[in-house]
């Protein structure tokens, strides 16, 4: 497969990158944190979107070095210089089920110096994924390292529900089709529903997908601790960060 090939060689060749989306306090403004995103060019500049590669790389087992790399050029990019608080960077099931990840997680912030409070891993509720003992236990490690664990895309899948149960969640991302949906009583029910259950369990919610004033007044209005989407700011590569005064800790 072509595309299996080209992530093998693609850290080498640097034909990764990660670009950063930014997330608001709704209540104070600030910019509190960011989400790392990967981008992948082919050789020919063409760029892939991680809805199609990141599967691949699943599957080659690919994602387990992709993985890394996006951690240590998280912490190299963003973190050493202060440039940022906390960036959350998506991690697949697949290394959270392989030994050693959280191990190699420690060596990575102790080769860069950087602490793990710093870091949220977003875990997605997968489409078929159970939430196997070895998962729990890596979480709790991560948790150990002080790493935040964020459930991302919540509403989207079918094991949402069942990992809330399972996993104390710092914060829950309610998937951007719950806002977008909210032009209708049904949809707006829908989406009050889905806050209220998160609020109850005692998680911090952060709402993505935000493209309008209308709905930032929204997301106030209903008390949402943090915000996400084009209205607050587009993923950009690191420099967009690194060229800003950096945040006070
Ligand atoms: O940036 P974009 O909307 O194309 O990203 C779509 C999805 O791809 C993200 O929501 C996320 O689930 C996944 N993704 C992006 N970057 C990474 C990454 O570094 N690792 C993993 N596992 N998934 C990622
Ligand atoms: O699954 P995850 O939430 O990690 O995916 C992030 C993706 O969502 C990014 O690739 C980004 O391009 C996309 N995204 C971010 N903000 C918005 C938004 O306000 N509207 C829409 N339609 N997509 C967004
Ligand atoms: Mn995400
Ligand atoms: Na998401």
């Amino acid at each position: 497969e072509n595309l299996a090939a080209l992530l093998k060689i693609a850290i080498a060749q640097n034909l990764v990158s990660l670009v950063y989306q930014p997330i608001q306090d709704v209540a104070s403004g600030r910019f509190e944190a960011v989400e790392a995103l990967m981008r992948l060019k082919m050789l020919d500049g063409t760029l892939v979107p991680p809805s199609l590669f990141i599967p691949v790389a699943e599957r080659t087992g690919a994602i387990l070095e992709l993985g890394r790399w996006a951690i240590r050029t998280v912490c190299n990019e963003l973190l050493v210089d202060d440039h940022v608080r906390v960036v959350s960077v998506n991690v697949s099931p697949i290394q959270l089920k392989t030994p050693g990840f959280a191990a190699s997680v420690a060596t990575i912030l102790g080769e860069t110096g950087v602490t793990g409070n710093r870091l949220a891993f977003e875990i997605t509720e997968g489409l078929e994924m159970e939430m196997h003992s070895d998962i729990l236990r890596c979480i709790s490690d991560l948790k150990l390292l002080g790493i935040k664990i964020w459930l991302d895309d919540f509403g989207t899948g079918f094991a949402g529900l069942s990992w809330l149960r399972l996993i104390d969640f710092d914060t829950v991302k309610i998937d951007r089709s719950f806002l977008h949906d909210c032009g209708t009583p049904k949809g707006m029910a829908m989406l009050q529903d889905i806050i209220a259950l998160v609020r109850n369990r005692g998680h911090q919610i952060l709402v993505e997908g935000v493209e309008t004033d209308e709905q930032i007044a929204l997301m106030r209005e209903f008390g949402i601790d943090r915000i996400q989407g084009f209205r607050v700011g587009r993923p950009v590569p690191a420099a967009n960060y690194q060229t800003k005064k950096p945040v006070h800790k």
